[in-house]
């Protein structure tokens, strides 16, 4: 078993020993120094999704200012990588390999690069450095739609994706914009319905993430409007004063322009503010987002701060930056642990030498020896309801697990102010019932099994809890 940097050093040791062994083999070894290099760098999060599901306003909302999408790039085939560095600039990389340095410049909507232009299909990646603390832990790779997946298999997009990344943020438009689009319709204000479409809205992804389909394939679901919350991030005074402009409108006459684009930015409502300042309006915000905006101006959000707090927080960008911290970034030593491992397992297979065979075996002992994998594992079972326990234990199981946070008190369900003394305490009482249960002959296997996991991760947290850290490293 490993814990710790337990599993990161064992990867880290066996891309070595792979690197000795293809050391004269340069496509190989450049491949593995890559992979090392990789372990360093920040997590890669892919943002994938289908045709205008939102992916660049999403990536702009998570990075708080508008940098996607890149013009100048043909976006068929292209995967943009957004990460940190000293300066703007870009790296292209086309289907010949050398690398192409290209100046990046603002746009109107994006950044834009002066590419040499690419034939279709030729532009396999473009890295755009971008100085900006949102990339410090993160490096964000906007992707080209994912075409309707009709046939069984994933989408190629998807593949690279999973290939390329480490975790992948997938937008989905079903019971979200449907919702959205069915408030826009003469529904009744005092009904409840139209301010609180996230929240309906979120309330269907939680059925939704009850879907033991939708579970089995991702970690979470949750609803985030990537306008709004975009709107929310890069909202000006001037934005805040004219949407304070359209609030002095008594509602049932500002309702009633709101009803569709065309008639908000026609001539008619009483405002000083121009069809074109309208029109900027409409396209930031979206009909959704003017409503919602003018909405909370009345009842109280009187400064620009305040607006855009609160449209950060309806807009659902809050919950998703808390579960990208939690669910990829805190386990992010375990997920760029993976990557290499599948990385080195294609290597080994693409370019069979002498070591292979040794080399597949320490593979598949990391794999199966990591306590880290098991947990991830266990999740994904019990999430698809594949172990069988009740309610209730199974979601303590994926609590115990890391399912909302490896921080030990999100494991334990304890509250923030806990004390270590507390967290203890509820270490050893879970530790010791889940013990129970894995030495239960009444239990399935595969129960007792799922068992035995939850108590390693309670064991993990009792020394982890049970004073400054300790490292077992044997004389
Ligand atoms: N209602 C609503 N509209 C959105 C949301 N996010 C983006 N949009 C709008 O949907 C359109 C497409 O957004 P993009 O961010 O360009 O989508 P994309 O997935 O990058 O599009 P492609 O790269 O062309 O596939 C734009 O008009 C956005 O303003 C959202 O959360 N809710
Ligand atoms: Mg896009």
């Amino acid at each position: 078993m490993t814990s710790g940097r337990g599993l990161e050093d064992a990867v880290w040791a066996l891309l070595h020993e792979a690197l000795h062994h293809y050391r004269d083999h340069p496509w190989a070894a450049d491949r593995l120094r890559h992979e090392l290099a990789r372990l360093e760098e920040p997590l890669r999060v892919a943002v994938a999704g289908g045709w205008r599901s939102g992916k660049s306003t999403l990536l702009n909302a998570i990075m708080g200012e508008q940098v996607a999408p890149v013009a100048g790039v043909d976006g068929e085939d292209t995967f943009t990588w957004y990460e940190d560095g000293p300066a703007p600039g870009a790296t292209a990389w086309s289907t010949d390999g050398v690398p192409q340095e290209l100046a990046v410049t603002r746009s109107a909507t994006g950044l834009r690069v002066d590419g040499p232009g690419w034939r279709p299909g030729e532009l396999r990646d473009l890295v755009v450095r971008w100085p900006t603390r949102a990339l410090r832990q993160l490096t964000l790779i906007d992707t080209p739609a994912v075409a309707d997946p009709d046939e069984r298999g994933r989408a190629p997009v998807v593949e690279r994706a999973l290939r390329d990344a480490d975790a992948l943020l997938y937008l989905t438009r079903d019971g979200r914009d449907s919702d959205l689009r069915a408030l826009d319709s003469e529904r009744d204000e005092t009904g409840g319905g139209r301010i609180d479409a996230l929240l309906t809205a979120r309330q269907l992804v939680r059925r939704q993430q009850r879907d033991p389909r939708v579970a089995a394939r991702c970690v979470h679901a949750l609803a985030c409007s990537g306008t709004v919350g975009l709107a929310g991030r890069t909202l000006g005074e001037a934005d805040f004063a004219a949407l304070a402009e359209l609030a002095r409108v008594p509602r049932p006459e500002l309702d009633a322009h709101l009803l569709s684009a065309d008639r908000f930015v026609r001539a008619g409502l009483p405002v000083g503010l121009s069809a074109d300042a309208r029109a900027a309006l409409l396209e930031r915000l979206g009909l959704f987002g003017v409503r919602l905006a003018t909405t909370l101006v009345r009842t109280g959000c009187d400064s620009r701060v305040k607006l855009s707090t609160e449209l950060i927080r309806r807009s659902g960008l809050t919950e998703l930056r808390e579960s990208v911290n939690r669910l990829f970034v805190d386990r992010q030593g375990t997920l760029k642990a993976r990557s290499a491992l599948v990385a080195v397992e294609g290597l080994l297979r693409a370019e069979p030498g002498p070591a292979t065979g040794e080399l597949l075996g320490a593979v598949e002992r990391i794999v199966a020896g990591a306590h880290e994998f098991a947990e991830l594992r266990l999740l994904a079972a019990l999430r698809a309801g594949r172990v069988g326990f009740a309610a209730e234990p199974a979601a303590e199981a994926q609590r115990l697990v890391g399912g909302e946070g490896t921080a030990p008190a999100a494991r334990l369900g304890a509250e923030h102010d806990a004390t270590a003394r507390q967290l203890w305490e509820l270490a050893v009482d879970a530790q010791w019932r889940w013990r129970e249960r894995a030495e239960d002959p009444t239990l399935r296997l595969v129960q007792r099994r799922g068992a035995e996991v939850v108590a390693r991760s309670c064991e993990g947290l009792i020394v982890e809890l049970a004073g400054p850290p300790r490292r077992s490293t044997p004389a």
